[in-house]
């Protein structure tokens, strides 16, 4: 394959850049009556307007000539059919098989590992139900109530996400809560106002060694053999889910309680594996299966439908427009729904710990850009604090906005509210106001110049008719593939975290020089040194 910068559509899509960039979307559009509906796609119940871009028929052209030559899609075949595509980790990448039909077949290393995916969604349903019926209670006989998830990263976000969006269809009688952190305060909090007797902790750790979770699940331990007074306690309140079950058992879980996963999913692609049990206890298991067929629906649309009208593979491409040829730094995702509060930080780990790398596939230094910075917040909050820089700011930041066509709550007038921002929003940014409209509308000569909006903001529309299980799970699948076409195109293994890695063994040689009683002398550099010397000094 002929490096990224020097392959034909690469070189094309440069010189096609320099003719376009100043191109006004005022004018696209005036020029192109057509254009909504050209540049607009469907599927899996999401409806992709992206004819607010800064680009043109030729710009679309060239970019599907760029997967062409990247050979995305024989790199999706190669990650549907189960190739050890996670090539540094030697793993196969297989988040689809989560959400495969029973009776489909895909293999890894000979075996087709989509009847254990069923075991598992079936235990996990059969114990779902039993909690949730109270036929499972606790050490005292207590129906339990409260549960609260343990985990980090790709064992949290995922979780954390579904249950605040999906919570209209969780049962409002029990209480979920999330420990991550490994400040002490995340579990105070979380586990404050809790009867120990109707809770259930969930241990989520695809590896159960990292040092928050497992710090954490030993606090709970404790706090919940110092409220019940018996050790046999535990049995009944901790379930865990893991690809390490050894390390389960040594922790002392009962293995009726203990659901398993593999290593070919990636932490930051199981929301939709055992990880989910969570999700699963909130909503029970045929919403959690419904949520499932809306990540399969996605999976076929990605498979099946042409380049030119597959979601993924368009808004895939459109991060690569304005990250490679724009030198936009960041990509803003805007939901406007109070329930996807929690998606720009899920999609912030989704996107950035798989495709924040600086090395190629075949370990060279990568000249270009790769993935960039995601951020965002709920659609109007975001509109009273920092939209005023995207409306008139000196950077580039292409968004995201996301919207739905029914409510979710009874106040239907305000959602009318909240979608007619959306839609005035992306059309601000997109033309903006002229000094002409201005004047016309009586604004004063004085203001003027600060009221002028250059608009030519870029957005991507992504709407669908409801927020629900099948819909979150077609949007998830959605971002998981067009992280994977940017991957493909910048050759790059979206499916390590080796930065990640890192952090976990680094602090491991600071902890010991922290403990109360010894302090050993400290031969880190001199900045970490003084840090330590004061945090010591200032503890108390
Ligand atoms: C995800 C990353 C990372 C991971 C956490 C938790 O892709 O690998 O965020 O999910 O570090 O790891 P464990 O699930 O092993 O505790």
């Amino acid at each position: 394959m002929t490096a990224l910068t020097a392959s034909p559509a690469w070189q094309a899509l440069t010189a096609h850049h320099a003719q376009i960039k100043d191109a006004h979307l005022r004018e696209l559009f005036a020029d192109d009556p057509g254009r909504a509906e050209r540049f607009s796609a469907e599927g899996a119940g999401l409806f992709l307007d992206y004819s607010k871009n800064r680009i043109t028929g030729e710009t679309l052209r060239l970019l599907l000539q760029l997967a062409e030559e990247r050979g995305v899609t024989k790199r999706r075949d190669a990650m549907y059919a189960g190739d050890k595509i996670n090539t540094t980790e030697r793993r196969a990448v297989l988040h689809v098989a989560l959400r495969a039909p029973r009776g489909s077949v895909i293999k890894v290393d000979g075996a087709d590992v989509v009847p254990d995916v069923h075991k598992v969604l079936d235990a996990m349903a059969d114990f779902a139900t039993r909690l949730r019926s109270g036929a499972f209670t606790g050490h005292t006989g207590k129906r339990i109530r409260n549960v609260v998830n343990i985990g980090i990263g790709g064992s949290y976000l995922g979780p954390e996400m579904a249950y605040r969006a999906l919570r209209p269809f969780s049962d409002r009688s029990m209480t979920f809560r999330f420990v991550a952190n490994v400040d002490g305060a995340d579990f105070h909090e979380a586990t404050l106002g809790l009867d120990a007797a109707e809770t259930l902790f969930i241990v989520s750790s695809k590896t159960f060694t990292t040092l928050e979770t497992m710090t954490n699940a030993a606090t709970a331990r404790a706090w919940l053999v110092g409220k019940l007074g018996s050790d046999a306690a535990v049995a009944k309140h901790f379930a865990a889910v893991s690809t390490n079950i050894p390390g389960v058992t040594e922790f002392g879980i009962d293995p009726a309680n203990t659901f398993g996963f593999w290593d070919w999913v990636g932490g930051r692609y199981s929301m939709d594996s055992a990880i989910g049990l969570s999700t699963m206890l909130a909503i029970g298991p045929d919403n959690y299966r419904a949520m499932l067929a809306g990540f399969h629906a996605m999976d076929e649309h990605f498979h099946t439908a042409p380049a030119a009208a597959n979601l993924p593979m368009l808004l895939g491409l459109l991060t690569v427009w304005y990250n490679n040829f724009f030198g936009a730094q960041t990509l803003g995702v805007m939901p406007y729904s109070a329930h996807l509060a929690r998606l720009p930080a899920y999609l912030q780990q989704l996107q950035m710990e798989s495709n924040g790398k600086h090395v190629d596939l075949d370990g060279q230094v990568v000249n270009y850009q790769t993935g960039p910075i995601i951020w965002g917040e709920p659609g109007t909050d975001g509109q009273h604090s920092f939209y005023q820089l995207l409306h008139q700011g000196t950077k580039l930041v292409p968004c995201d906005m996301i919207g739905f066509c029914k409510p979710l709550s009874p106040l239907i007038e305000q959602h009318d509210l909240l979608m007619a921002n959306l839609f005035a929003q992306a059309e601000a940014l997109a033309f903006g106001k002229t000094e002409q409209e201005l004047k016309a509308e009586g604004s004063p000569d004085f203001q003027r110049p600060f009221r002028v909006m250059q608009g030519n903001r870029p957005t991507n529309m992504i709407l669908a008719e409801k927020l629900d299980p099948v819909t979150l799970g077609a949007l998830v699948a959605l971002y998981e593939h067009s992280v994977f076409v940017q991957g493909a195109i910048w050759k790059i293994d979206s499916y390590d975290q080796w930065g990640v890695e890192l952090g976990k063994a680094l602090a491991s040689r600071i902890i010991p020089e922290l403990s109360h009683g010894s302090e050993p002398a400290l031969a880190h550099d001199a900045s970490t040194n003084a840090l330590i010397s004061r945090y010591r000094r200032l503890r108390g």
